[in-house]
């Protein structure tokens, strides 16, 4: 007899997945709201030139980033998210200020 595995802490929900398209110079998210807890957030680099993806909850303090990506690649950050409002943004050069921005809830 096989009994099922009593479900486990890990089993829980899957984690919510945003991508985040980048190119010259615009931030395009592909949701604009998730439930908190485990998200994979993933930068589609869609520009010429390189970017990044970086998340901060507003009023926060910590900061988390993706690698450097470079143009038709990709990165993910799996990132624990409590609810509130993040901002997401591009940190090379002067990308954020020319539009390399948008903004996430999560409830
Ligand atoms: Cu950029």
């Amino acid at each position: 007899m096989v009994l099922a595995a009593p479900p486990t802490a890990s089993a829980q929900q899957a984690p919510a997945r945003v991508q985040v398209s980048a190119a010259e110079f615009s931030f395009a998210v592909s949701r604009t709201a998730v439930r908190k807890g485990q998200a994979i957030l993933q930068l589609v680099n869609y520009g010429e030139d390189d970017h990044d993806l970086a998340v901060r909850r507003v009023g926060g303090v910590r900061t988390h980033r993706t690698r450097i990506v470079h143009p038709g690649n990709v990165a993910e950050l799996e990132v624990r998210l409590s609810a509130g409002r993040y901002t997401l943004w591009c940190t090379l050069a002067d990308h954020r200020l020319r539009g390399m921005e948008a903004t996430l809830v999560v409830r």
